[in-house]
């Protein structure tokens, strides 16, 4: 028989950007709430013997009861199912450095059978209805500086390769549940992320004994390539948060894993709030207002999060009249307005290869409003003290 399981991940409950309260509850927490109950029905229609989530439960360390009160339910329906349920604390979990206590802290406390809390990186062999589960938890470890990356990167593969080689080569199914960035993976369906961020090269991790990987922390759902060992999933946030989930699926990751057998697994889309960027070009308020109206007479947008964003000249901004954009939108969510000022080519054109860096610099910054907030004198400085270094003057 094949042992199931239901993988969620960045449930983000709490999360309050376009939050809106109305008859007494808050309409994105019960849509993030409804969310994960649809994903929980799923598995439980599948009839997975295990539940785990890599990671970011809650949107903030601290989050109000309310939160806290619908989550600790959703634990209690699991423990009355008999669901082994495993929560591999993500970075938003974490407590801040000074103190060392997570948010599902409680749940650990509690010492709740078929409960597990992973606060540092844990191997476990779970009972489930299904057959014993061997999970190794890695959970969200440290900040964001790339030495710490490399030290995380490094015990890991000490734990996967040394200190858990024994019980991970006795395991009928065993998977790797992390909050982790692995390099390949992408931050949305745009953008690979930037430089100097916390990734983990999957080499480090991969192994033939992993049936699946269970991952969190990157937002878009996708699937990354590790090498070794089963398929390795992100799950995605469990909905859109912001724009940076504009047009992506959202859902969990229904997996089976049947010992001598490839794993299968299915990515449960859920219906999830639309978010959506009317994008606008134009060089004035009236350019502006007519093409916001012919998108919203073409769209019907209920439910919606809508960004207008428009790119024109410098001085256009304080011309617009965002109430009067929001009220083509009456059946959204909410509504906002951006406005880009592009920084044109002709701009930089005097900057040239040839160029030393503080002199690039100077046309870069005589090109760029005194409004910013870049400490320019500083960073000119700098780099004539790094032009000095590289001449052999310093
Ligand atoms: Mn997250």
């Amino acid at each position: 028989m094949a042992l199931k399981i239901l993988h969620l991940a960045d449930l983000h409950l709490g999360a309050a950007a376009y939050e809106r309260w109305r008859g007494g509850r808050p309409e994105r927490l019960d849509e993030f709430l409804a969310a994960l109950d649809a994903a929980l029905a799923a598995g439980e229609e599948a009839g997975v013997h295990a539940v785990v989530v890599a990671g970011d439960v809650y949107d903030q360390y601290r989050p109000e009861p309310l939160v806290q009160q619908e989550w600790a339910r959703r634990v209690a329906r699991l423990r009355a199912r008999g669901t082994p349920l495993v929560v591999c604390l993500g970075n938003h979990d974490r407590a801040p450095r000074a103190a060392a206590v997570s948010s599902q802290a409680v749940f650990a406390a509690l010492d709740l059978p078929g409960v597990y809390v992973a606060a540092e990186p844990t191997l476990w062999e779970i009972p489930t209805a299904g057959g014993t589960l061997t999970v190794a938890a890695a959970p969200w470890y440290a900040g964001g500086a790339p030495e710490t990356a490399a030290a995380t990167a490094a015990l890991l593969a000490d734990l996967v390769h040394n200190r858990w080689r024994r019980a991970l080569a006795r395991a009928r199914a065993a998977v790797f549940v992390g909050h982790v960035w692995m390099a390949g993976g992408r931050l949305t369906s745009e953008s690979t992320g930037f430089l100097g961020q916390a990734q983990i090269p999957p080499r480090a991790i991969a192994d033939d004994a992993f049936a699946y990987y269970a991952l969190g922390h990157l937002h878009l759902h996708q699937k990354v390539a590790f090498g070794a060992g089963g398929p390795a999933v992100y799950a995605g946030s469990i909905a859109p948060l912001d724009f940076s989930d504009e047009g992506a699926p959202k859902g969990a990751v229904l997996v089976e894993l049947e010992p001598g057998e490839p794993t299968r697994w299915r990515f449960v889309e859920l219906p999830a709030r639309p978010f959506l960027t009317v994008d606008v070009a134009a060089t004035t308020a009236e350019e502006v207002a007519a093409r916001v109206t012919a998108f919203a007479a073409a769209h019907r947008t209920p439910g919606a999060v809508v960004r207008c964003r428009v790119t024109g000249p410098a001085g256009l901004g304080p011309t617009l009249d965002r109430d009067a954009l929001a009220a083509a939108f009456p059946e959204s969510l909410a509504f906002r307005l951006e406005v880009v000022v592009p920084t044109a080519a002709r701009r930089r054109a005097g900057i040239a290869p040839e160029l030393d860096l503080a002199a690039a610099l100077r046309l870069y910054a005589a090109d760029h409003p005194p409004a910013s907030d870049i400490p320019w004198d500083d960073v000119l400085a700098r780099a004539d003290a790094l032009a000095r270094d590289e001449n052999g003057a310093g």
